[in-house]
């Protein structure tokens, strides 16, 4: 054994420094299975104290490390390099509900408090946590932090930033920064929360935060609506939040190549329409009011666009049940798509309006590159945000393909560029997207990232190749 791993079992305990290839093997890869790396160790703390003293060591030791969570990046970002040098620091021990304060509507989390439990803890005080996403089960409140997490509740309740009060962080040299307050307003200076947050581990290891908690949704209305194409889902969702406001909670896109890849790869996902729509978007609508009124004041959203032709078909949710198999076939895409083969993925943000003017523009300018590539376009429409995918067409292999999706990518980001978008919406830069950093940002942008970057993490330990092009390529 050697002297770091005998020092990391002296504060973590020998049973939470994990060093044999077959328990380390989860911890190692991502979860499209895209990169595989390697570590010195998995070492998996149980409280601030232990982050501090394990950050310290391997300050003194110039140790790399990598902070992992719940490991579902979509950015290849909780995945180390292949040098073996780093080790992984696991948070998912620290997964303590501190405390709930149910006046002042927060909870206070450890990191490694995976989603879903917070989800439940803030329903079980009758409050609401909004963050939602496809991988709540999995993923923890210290990697939605670090990335910034989207999902599909932004549109009316923001994104992980506009979530988060308070935040405790360790930094690179073990120094613990407290900033664990529940304060609504505080203008004392720069704001070190809002730093951290995005910062996808390359600034330091948040440990715990305090949340915003909201009251809870009494109604929802689910709709199923066909659609002609992005442009019809533009027009329906100025007129739903005309009749709705801000009762509207989700606005998902698919396209019907989408809708046919969940329906062929996803057993249990049934179309609640009619027929094949050429795409279709997935509407909710939540409210403190009774659930009827909600759902009258959707179906008059609906009947408005089915007669003015905005809409060609539509189905409104009779129950709970209803609703969770609407939400299946939305929730089925990303497990659709590793099940389909190695997509080339993104997730682009433009301007609400400019939407359906980049999906036309970007699926010509990658066909006219490769003619019968398959976009498979879906996302969170109401947020400006899609995920471009892009499959194969039939002539060519996965690796064929994979030479290939740089230059797509590029293609696809230069769209984004042209109408002041950006190449990541919520998935963070990762590893995937790094090399795609001096293009995309402008170099003061750049200049200044890597200026905090040295503040920070003078020695670059902190999820190295993550986020940050290496200072030669600025
Ligand atoms: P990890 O994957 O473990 O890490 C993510 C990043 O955060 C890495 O850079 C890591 O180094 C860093 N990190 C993790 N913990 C800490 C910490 N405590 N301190 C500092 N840095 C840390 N994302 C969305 O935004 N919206 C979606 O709708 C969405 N849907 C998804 C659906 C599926 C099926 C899957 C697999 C992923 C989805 N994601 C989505 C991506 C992913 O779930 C989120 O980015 C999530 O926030 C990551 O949390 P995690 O705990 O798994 O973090
Ligand atoms: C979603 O919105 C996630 O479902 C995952 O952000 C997107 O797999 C993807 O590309
Ligand atoms: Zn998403």
């Amino acid at each position: 054994m050697s002297e770091l791993i005998v020092s990391l079992a002296a504060i973590v305990g020998e049973a939470h420094v994990l060093t044999d290839a077959d328990t380390q093997a989860p911890y190692l890869t991502d979860w499209l299975g895209k990169y595989r790396g390697a570590a010195a160790a998995i070492v998996r703390p149980g409280s601030t104290e232990e982050v501090a003293a394990v950050m310290a060591l391997c300050a003194e030791r110039k140790v790399p490390v990598v902070p992992q969570g719940g490991n579902t990046s979509m950015s290849g970002g909780a995945t180390p390099d292949a040098s073996g040098q780093a080790i992984v620091l696991s948070l998912t021990r620290m997964n303590r509900i501190r405390a709930i304060d149910s006046i002042g509507n927060t909870m206070t989390v450890e990191a490694g408090v995976v989603l879903a439990k917070v989800q439940e803890a803030a329903q079980a005080a009758e409050r609401f946590f909004p963050l939602s996403l496809g991988a709540e089960g999995s993923c923890t409140i210290g990697g939605n932090l670090a990335a910034n997490a989207g999902g599909v509740a932004v549109l009316r309740y923001g994104t992980m930033r506009e979530l988060t009060l308070g935040l405790e962080v360790v930094l690179p040299d073990g120094r613990i920064w407290d900033g664990l307050t529940a304060l609504r307003k505080d203008n004392t200076g720069y704001a070190l929360r809002d730093l951290f947050i995005g910062s996808e581990g390359t600034l330091g290891i948040i440990t715990g935060a305090v949340l915003k908690l909201f009251p809870r949704p009494t109604a929802r209305a689910t709709a199923f609506v066909a659609i002609d194409d992005a442009s019809a889902a533009l027009a329906l969702l100025s007129s739903v939040r005309a009749r709705c406001g801000d009762r509207l909670t989700a606005f998902e896109f698919m396209t019907g190549d989408c809708l046919a890849l969940i329906l062929h790869h996803i057993a249990d996902a049934r179309l609640p329409l009619g027929a094949m729509p050429p795409a279709a978007v997935l509407i909710e609508l939540s409210d403190a009011d009774d659930e009827p009124a909600l759902t009258r004041r959707l179906e008059g959203a609906l009947t408005e666009a089915l007669e003015a032709g905005g809409a060609l078909d539509a189905a409104i949710a009779q129950d709970g049940t209803q609703a969770k198999a609407f939400w299946r076939i939305r929730e089925g895409v990303s497990e659709t798509l590793v099940r389909a083969g190695k997509a080339a993925k993104h997730d682009v943000s433009v301007p609400v309006a400019a939407m359906a003017d980049f999906v036309a523009a970007a699926n010509a300018a990658v066909s006219a590159v490769l003619p019968g590539i398959r976009p498979i376009v879906f996302g969170h429409l109401g947020d400006g945000n899609l995920h471009y995918n892009l499959l194969p067409p039939a002539y060519l292999d996965e690796d064929e393909f994979a030479a290939q999706a740089p230059g797509l990518t590029r293609i696809v980001h230069d769209e984004t560029r042209k109408r002041r978008g950006s190449i990541s919406a919520e998935h963070g830069i990762g590893q995937l997207r790094v090399s795609e950093m001096p293009r995309c940002k402008a170099p003061i942008e750049l200049e200044l990232m890597a200026s905090l970057k040295r503040l920070f993490d003078p020695d670059g330990r902190l999820n190295p190749g993550k986020l940050l092009p290496h200072p030669t390529e600025t």
